[in-house]
């Protein structure tokens, strides 16, 4: 598979798993899992046939480890992102001191007035380090990258959590706790 069927593939799953799973017939079990063999009938019976080894290309091969299988390997996830209501029963973890959000000079006024919102997600989205935050950031243009005092709202008993893939994910972090890097 090259790759840039494998980015058309990874974008119909990331569809699926975390957006509309009812628009090809799927309905995420508890955790976001879905059957791999309920799965990939789906996609074929809605144009996007996938084969069991391409899935597991995509899977071990995504950049950011956007799905899992779990340790059967019978059901597969989306590890983050979702819009559609799903507990993925993370469990809350201490956040390195500093983590940082990548976003666009558009969005900064409003950031600095009311700070980081889930917008259409479960959760605020934050990178771990500057690199991966600028990337994220750069999906909208020049990115501007705010650092994030991780340690500062654990102190003060906001929950955090770290999804399977790096990604640590928190409701909401409020303007005060916001700086620029
Ligand atoms: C911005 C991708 C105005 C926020 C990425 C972002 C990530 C505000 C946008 C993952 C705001 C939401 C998540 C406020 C936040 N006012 N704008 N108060 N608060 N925003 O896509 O973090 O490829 O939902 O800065 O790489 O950009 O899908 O979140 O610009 O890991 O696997 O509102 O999605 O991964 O955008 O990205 P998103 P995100 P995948």
């Amino acid at each position: 598979m090259d790759a840039k069927q494998a980015t058309r593939l990874s974008k119909f799953l990331s569809l699926h798993l975390r957006h509309t799973p009812a628009a090809i017939g799927l309905e995420l079990e508890e955790g976001g899992w879905v059957g791999v063999a309920e799965l990939l009938a789906a996609c074929a019976a809605h144009g996007t046939p996938i084969s069991p080894s391409e899935l597991t290309e995509i899977v071990t091969g995504s950049d950011k480890q956007r799905f899992a299988f779990d340790a059967t390997g019978t059901r597969i996830r989306a590890q983050q992102g979702h819009s559609v209501a799903v507990d993925l029963q993370l469990l809350p973890a201490v956040p390195p001191a500093i983590l940082y959000h990548g976003t666009a000079p558009a969005a900064l006024p409003a950031i600095r007035r009311e700070g980081l919102q889930k917008m259409n997600r479960h959760h605020v989205h934050l990178s771990p380090d500057a690199e991966t935050a600028r990337r994220v950031g750069a999906r909208r243009g020049q990115p501007i990258i705010l650092t994030v005092d991780a340690a500062a709202m654990h102190a003060a008993g906001i929950v955090f959590y770290e999804s399977g893939n790096g990604v640590w994910l928190v409701d909401a972090v409020p303007p005060q706790h916001l700086g620029e890097a």
